[in-house]
């Protein structure tokens, strides 16, 4: 689904700000018809945010069920014989949306955008009332799954991952306008012809554009400085750039494809603009290579999380993030355990930072639950996750790819953050989404992140992955306060996967860490235990050579669920959650940068 953009044929109105918010405890809303009139009892409510934090107090923060949000928008004079779209860049977990009396969509999963053409429901220049119902539960047909459950006091959300289930209109929301006849989609595939590793090699882009309407397809290929490359006709075909300037880590090079429709005389209809980094990416042997050479990943695992405003997107927050990852020398990220917000993946493009592109797929694990806080006998089953979670999931990874094929950030896929992966059911499971993930991806490496209760021994789903996804927590889950141990049965576990013959990353490890908290006797949680259980892992990294990759759990602390595993959130940020350092960020400094 295409970004909506600004063009000499498009013009956007952003419905970011205040609106009004009711929260919905007795569910009664959709049958009172509440989308009729001016929501009664409104407070302010700021769009993006999470809506948990904004109100103090429990009622909110721990609010399960519907929430409604309302605004009033003007659509522009200027709109009269356009196409008028209303876009929601996301709505956590699912929604539907009203235009005045009328319903207009409904979309399920909470990261990813949902749009309807609007056109029929509103006259340019006149205000219309736009109002979501947004559900935060989560269920066994979610993505990710949950169970609500009823007590004597209200309805009580839980689930089988720690990040706390933060919900709402988490990113912008939109009413734009295309001309009638209009591009809808556009897919670009990057190439090298020849050595990918010339210092300036021959690059194509083979592209194709879908139009809605009659017009016939232009397209022209601008270098950064705005002057054409190349063009052609047609909708569909391959682009050749002589002395091509890659898209590589670290230089966030990219083209302008300019999408014309034009109609029998010649004139302009419709005109969109895709960016273009023109990079490769390819496993070989024990190798992940980005044009041609191989890359090893040094980063985090990450959350859109922050205090007060939750998982809301913030253009502040996002460079703040940025330059913090530019400061400490990371070269990439796991969008884990969910699609992040567009603007960051723009921002990773235009930078050069490489990601990890992950499914809200968490948290289908009975062992991982026990520790949470959530018990469950058999997660795949026909009345836990199933194959209708199956088809949710599904529709979960079309969106991913559609949304995100074309950013040359994203070199690698995961379907799934620490599944359970040693049952014959898990694979039942999840064998069809694999085989539909590489139908739909050609070009980038497709995989999942293993968790440390399957290990190679009985994993059942690593022969389905290009690369070796592990998260590991030796000296912390496991051989708690023994960094010795630790060492050695780590490394042990590394060996057997090297056997795969494949990449490995390192998803996932660290260690909960409290800001402040000194120790020289190897206490856990304290500042000096985070730093020697860090170092601990780099050894062995280094000393194995299919090691591909290392991303720290976490970028930064972030917010859970209550439970008796967290002390006001998960703590095993190398940043606190505002995002001041720890020593742990000084160690990855010196090692990703070699300056102190
Ligand atoms: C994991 C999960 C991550 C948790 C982390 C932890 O394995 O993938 O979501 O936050 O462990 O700190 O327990």
């Amino acid at each position: 689904m295409l970004r909506p953009q600004d063009t000499a044929t498009r013009d956007r109105r952003s419905l970011t700000g205040l609106w009004r918010f009711r929260a919905d405890a007795e569910g009664v809303g959709r049958e009172e018809r509440w989308f009729a009139a001016p929501l009664a009892g409104a407070r302010d409510m700021p769009v993006p945010a999470s809506y948990n934090d904004i109100v103090p107090g429990r009622d909110l923060h721990d609010h399960v069920g519907d929430v409604w949000y309302q605004t009033d928008v003007r659509v522009p004079r200027g709109w009269a014989d356009q196409r008028v779209v209303l876009r929601f860049d996301a709505a956590t977990h699912r929604a539907t949306v009203w235009v005045g009396e009328t319903e207009v969509m409904s979309h399920e999963g909470g990261y990813t955008p949902f749009e309807a053409d609007v056109t029929a429901h509103v006259t340019p220049g006149e205000t219309v009332r736009v109002t979501a119902v947004v559900d935060n539960r989560l269920s066994w047909e979610s993505i990710p799954p949950g169970v609500v459950v009823e007590t004597a006091h209200g309805p009580r959300q839980k689930y089988m991952h720690d990040f706390f289930n933060y919900a709402g209109l988490h990113r912008p929301v939109w009413l734009y306008s295309t001309p009638t006849t209009y591009v809808s989609d556009v897919t670009v595939v990057p190439g090298i012809e020849g050595e990918p590793t010339a210092e300036r090699p021959t690059g194509t882009v083979t592209y194709d554009v879908v139009v809605e309407g009659e017009g016939s397809v232009r397209v022209r290929l601008l270098d950064a400085d705005g002057a054409e490359v190349t063009a052609a006709q047609g909708p569909a075909g391959t682009l050749t750039v002589p002395d091509a300037h890659l898209w590589a880590p670290g230089d966030g090079y990219q083209y302008d494809l300019v999408v014309d429709v034009l109609g029998a005389d010649g004139a302009l209809l419709d005109t969109y603009t895709q960016k273009v980094g023109i990079r490769t990416v390819e496993v070989r042997g024990t190798d992940f290579l980005i044009n041609g050479r191989p890359f090893y990943f040094r980063g985090f695992g990450m959350h859109e999380d922050h205090n007060t405003r939750g998982k809301g997107h913030d253009d502040a927050e996002m460079v703040h993030d940025f330059e913090l990852l530019d400061w400490i020398g990371a070269n990439s990220f796991r969008t884990s355990h969910y699609p992040y917000a567009e603007e960051v993946l723009d921002y990773a493009d235009a930078h050069g930072i490489v990601v990890i592109d992950e499914t809200a797929a968490v948290g289908m694990n009975a062992a991982v639950g026990a520790v949470i806080g959530m018990t469950v006998d058999q997660v795949f089953s026909p009345d836990t996750v199933s194959e209708r979670t199956r088809e949710v999931h599904a529709q979960a990874i079309r969106e991913l790819f559609a949304r995100d094929k074309n950013h040359p950030s994203v070199v690698l896929w995961s379907i799934s953050n620490e599944p359970e992966s040693h049952t014959p059911e898990s694979e039942e499971y999840f064998r069809p989404l694999f085989e539909l993930a590489r139908e739909l991806e050609q070009h980038r490496p497709i995989g999942f992140v293993n968790v440390m209760y399957s290990p190679a021994d009985v994993d059942r789903l690593m022969k389905y992955s290009d690369v070796v996804m592990i998260n590991r927590y030796y000296g912390w889950y496991s051989d708690s306060a023994d960094l010795a141990a630790a060492e050695a049965n780590l490394e042990a576990e590394l060996r057997q996967w090297e056997e795969h013959g494949k990449p490995i990353i390192m998803t996932e490890y660290g260690a909960d860490t409290v800001a402040g908290l000194h120790d020289l006797s190897g206490s856990m949680w304290s500042e000096e235990y985070q730093e020697e259980l860090l170092d601990m892992y780099h050894r062995v990294f280094d000393r194995v050579e299919a090691m591909a990759g290392e991303h720290v759990w976490n970028f930064a602390d972030f917010q859970t669920s209550r439970g008796i595993v967290r002390v006001d959130g998960n703590k095993k940020g190398a940043f606190t959650r505002d995002r001041r350092p720890k020593a742990a960020a000084h160690l990855l400094r010196r090692r990703w940068t070699g300056r102190s």
